[in-house]
C-alpha cells in the first residue's frame, strides 16, 4: 500500500492568532515583534500577516526596517507573547492528532502525520480527512492552515509550502517526479545554504538534476548517509517514518447549533453524534480521561465551561453522557444568553490498555 503522509503548517501563525483575538486589525498590516528592550524599537520581526508581507516585511528583519516599509499603511505593531501562541498551538495539535493515525509535532505551528491506515492508501479519502482537520481548526480556533499530502515527508512538506495560504496540495505517488523535478534544491527539507552551495559547485540546481546525480559523487561530497538522503529526497522516495512524539492531552467535539438556544435537551440532541465519535475515539486510542467538560459558546462569542473531574482515570466512556446533562444544565443556568455552539471535551487523558474492560464498552446504543 502507498504511504499517505501529510504535513500541516498554520498560516502566518502568531499574526493570525492576533487577528483572531482582535478581528478589527485584519485589514491592516500586522507585525508581531520581539523587542530586545535596548531602545524603544530595537528588536526583530517574528512574523507578519500577508498584508505586511506584500509590503516586503520579512521574519527576522529589524523592527525599524519593517516600520519604514509600512510607513503610511497604518500598521499594527504587536509584542510577541509566546505563552498565548503556545496555548493555541497545543489545542490545534490536539485537534490534528486525534484525527490521524500517527502524529509528529515538529514546531509550534507545524506537524507531520500519517493517515495510510485510515485512508486505506487512497489519496481522495486522505484529502477528506484533511478537510475535516482544516474545518475543525477553523471552527474551533478561527485559524487557517496549509497542508500537503504525498508519499514521503519531503513531498508532504513541499506540498504544504506550495499550498500556502490556506490550501491543500495532494501529490499523488505517480505525480511525485513531475511535482518535485522543477523545484530548486533549496526547497528540499534539510538542504540549507551550505549544502546548496556544494551542489551548485557540481552543477546541480534543481531537484530533477539532483535526482540524476551519480550516487558515488554525492557520497564523496556529503558522506554516505547524507548523500543517500539527498538522492532519496530528490526522487520523493525518502522512507523516514512519521514518529509519534506527542500524546493528545484532550479530545473534544464542538458543533454549531442549528439555532441559538439554551434548551439543554435540544443542545444534547445536536451533540449526540459528536459524543459518539468522542466515545469511539477514546476506545480506539485506548485512553482514559479524568475530566469531562461541557463547553458553550454564547451569542456574544464568550465561552462558558463546566467541568467534572473524577478522582481516578475513567475508562468507561458512558460516563461522559451521564455527566454532560448535569454540566449543560449548570452551564445554561449560569447565563441569560443562548448558546451558539456547544461542545464536549474529555481531558487529562492517560493510557488505558486494559483490553478486557475496553471491550465491555463496545456496545451499541450508547
Ligand atoms: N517565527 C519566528 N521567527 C522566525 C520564523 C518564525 O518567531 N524567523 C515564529 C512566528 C511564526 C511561527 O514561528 O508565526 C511559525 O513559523 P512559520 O515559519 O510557519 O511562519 P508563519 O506561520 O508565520 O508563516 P507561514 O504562513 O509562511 O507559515
Ligand atoms: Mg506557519
Ligand atoms: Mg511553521
Amino acid at each position: 500500500m502507498a504511504r499517505v503522509i501529510g504535513h500541516i503548517d498554520l498560516d502566518y501563525f502568531y499574526a493570525q492568532v492576533e487577528e483572531v483575538e482582535n478581528p478589527s486589525i485584519k485589514d491592516r498590516p500586522v507585525v508581531v515583534c520581539v523587542f530586545s528592550g535596548r531602545t524603544e524599537d530595537s528588536g526583530v520581526v517574528s512574523t507578519s500577516n500577508y498584508k505586511a508581507r506584500a509590503l516586503s516585511v520579512k521574519s527576522g528583519m529589524p523592527i525599524v526596517a519593517a516600520k519604514k516599509k509600512l510607513e503610511g499603511y497604518d500598521p499594527v505593531i504587536i509584542k510577541m507573547e509566546h505563552e498565548r501562541y503556545e496555548a493555541v498551538s497545543e489545542r490545534v495539535m490536539d485537534l490534528v492528532s486525534e484525527r490521524v493515525d500517527i502524529f509528529e509535532k515538529t514546531g509550534i505551528d507545524e506537524a507531520f502525520f500519517d493517515v495510510t491506515m485510515s485512508s486505506g492508501g487512497d489519496y481522495s479519502a486522505a484529502a477528506k480527512i484533511v478537510q475535516g482537520i482544516k474545518d475543525a481548526i477553523l471552527q474551533n480556533e478561527g485559524l487557517t492552515c496549509s497542508v500537503g499530502l504525498g508519499r514521503s515527508k519531503v513531498v508532504a512538506k513541499l506540498g504544504s509550502d506550495s499550498a500556502k495560504p490556506g490550501g491543500l496540495i495532494t501529490v499523488l505517488p505517480q505525480s511525485t517526479e513531475v511535482f518535485l523535478g522543477p523545484l530548486p534544491v533549496t526547497r528540499l527539507y534539510g538542504v540549507g545554504p551550505k549544502t546548496a552551495a556544494v551542489l551548485e559547485e557540481i552543477g546541480v540546481k534543481t531537484v530533477e538534476e539532483l535526482s540524476r546525480t551519480n550516487p558515488a559523487l554525492l557520497e564523496k561530497r556529503f558522506g554516505r548517509k547524507p548523500g543517500s538522503y539527498l538522492l532519496a529526497a530528490a526522487s520523493g522516495t525518502d522512507t523516514d517514518p512519521v514518529l509519534a512524539n506527542l500524546e493528545p492531552t484532550q479530545f473534544s467535539r464542538i458543533v454549531t447549533l442549528k439555532r441559538d438556544t439554551k434548551d439543554v435537551r435540544e443542545v444534547l440532541g445536536q451533540l449526540a453524534e459528536g459524543m459518539t465519535s468522542l466515545q469511539d475515539k477514546l476506545i480506539s486510542s485506548r485512553r482514559s480521561f479524568r475530566t469531562v467538560s461541557a463547553i458553550g459558546i454564547l451569542t456574544d462569542f464568550s465561552t462558558r465551561t463546566k467541568s467534572k473531574t473524577f478522582d481516578t482515570p475513567i475508562k468507561d466512556p458512558t460516563l461522559i453522557k451521564e455527566n454532560v446533562l448535569a454540566l449543560f444544565s449548570e452551564l445554561s443556568k449560569s447565563t441569560d444568553k443562548d448558546l451558539r455552539k456547544a461542545g464536549v471535551r474529555v481531558s487529562e487523558l492517560s493510557d488505558s490498555t486494559d483490553q478486557r474492560s475496553l471491550s465491555e464498552f463496545l456496545q451499541p446504543g450508547w
